[in-house]
């Protein structure tokens, strides 16, 4: 499968992230890119450069002060001290419920926890870069895919699918598959299914596409009553105004087997065809393997393979971007598992 790969998800590369209020080494880390790069030079798929340039797009995904926001963080945060180079930001104050988001702070920690969901997205100098050329990787795929190409995949980091429109959260800073969704409707695809297989509900992309009925958001996780991002995910979150019914989250338990994981699934997937779309983005997400470090679902590494046989049933036209996924000794065959699959379905 032709696959989108950037050298500059390197520079993306924070230390530390809190757990449980201690810091530890991020579990989002460049050495994921490279185990991916590396299964699918061995497994012969061809690797491209994105050639597309996002910015358009994005300006249709997320609010402009949020991208002016995070194109200057790293310069607005040296600027503060110059020894702010070797120190990683994390947002201390967010405007929840009574507090006000209109009004932009000049204090930047105050500007982080305005455009932050969580302290859980470290910001480094070359964050910015790395998220750009990610969602241009997504532009790119959904533009080759858009042109003929049955399929085609984003190894890209950081993560996106919980960066919403005007935030970010959970390692994600851009919304990726919101970009390429966003670009099959540019090339004049008129409906659009995403499908979210990550462990973690994809909140930002739900968000985005909330209140809209040509971008069908289904997503099979971890029930937030329990698991990240707690809250969004549920149920009942089927859409509002225009986009009503046009959001479909699948929770399961922590600790579902990988039975009643397919099960669900097949939901997911008759929801999709139903919808008729022209195109399908999957935001792909690893962590459902039964060895990740942070989610709690049982998938074994051949299941990975039905799960491509499964997505080639559909019969889509399919950009698969990549979203989490912690085991990173098994995170190259997992996800290559999937685009094989796929492909020889
Ligand atoms: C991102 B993706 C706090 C620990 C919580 C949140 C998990 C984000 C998962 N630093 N981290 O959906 O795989
Ligand atoms: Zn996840």
């Amino acid at each position: 499968m032709i696959s989108f790969f950037t050298p500059q998800h390197e520079g993306h590369a924070p230390a530390t992230e809190f757990l449980r209020g201690e810091r530890v080494p991020c579990f989002e880390s460049p050495a994921r890119a490279h185990v991916v790069h590396a299964e699918l030079v061995a497994r012969g798929h061809e690797l491209r450069e994105p050639g597309d340039d996002c910015t358009a797009l994005l300006a249709q995904v997320h609010s402009a002060r949020y991208l002016a926001f995070l194109r200057n963080a790293w310069g607005d945060w040296l600027a503060l001290d110059p020894a702010n180079a070797d120190v990683q930001p994390f947002p201390s104050i967010w405007p929840v419920r009574s507090l006000r988001s209109d009004v932009e702070p000049e204090n930047f920690v105050a500007r982080l926890g305005l455009y932050s969901m969580d302290n859980g997205s470290p910001l480094v100098a070359g964050t910015w870069a790395a998220a750009k050329a990610g969602a241009d990787a997504a532009a790119s795929a959904a533009e080759i895919v858009g042109a003929g190409v049955r399929s085609a995949f984003c190894a890209t980091r950081p993560p996106g699918h919980h960066a919403g429109a005007d935030f970010m959260g959970g390692y994600c800073f851009l919304n990726n598959a919101a970009v390429a969704a966003q670009a099959f409707r540019a090339r004049g695809c008129e409906r659009v299914a995403i499908l979210d297989v990550d462990y973690h509900h994809g909140n930002g992309t739900q968000s985005i596409f909330y209140e809209r009925a040509d971008v069908l958001f289904v997503s099979l996780h971890g029930d937030p009553r329990t698991e990240y991002p707690f809250f969004l995910g549920h149920a009942d979150e089927t859409g509002a105004g225009a986009g009503l019914g046009f959001n479909l989250n699948l929770p399961l338990p922590a600790g579902t087997g990988v039975a009643a994981w397919f099960a669900a699934l097949d939901t997911a997937c008759a929801r999709i065809t139903a919808h008729r779309p022209d195109a399908l983005v999957v935001s792909l997400g690893l962590d459902t393997f039964a060895g990740d470090p942070i989610s709690h679902f049982h998938l074994q590494t051949a299941d990975f393979s039905r799960l491509g046989v499964q997505l080639a049933g559909l019969g889509l036209p399919t950009v698969f971007v990549l979203e989490g996924g912690y085991a990173s000794a098994e995170l190259g065959v997992n996800a290559v598992n999937v685009l094989d699959g796929f492909e020889r379905a």
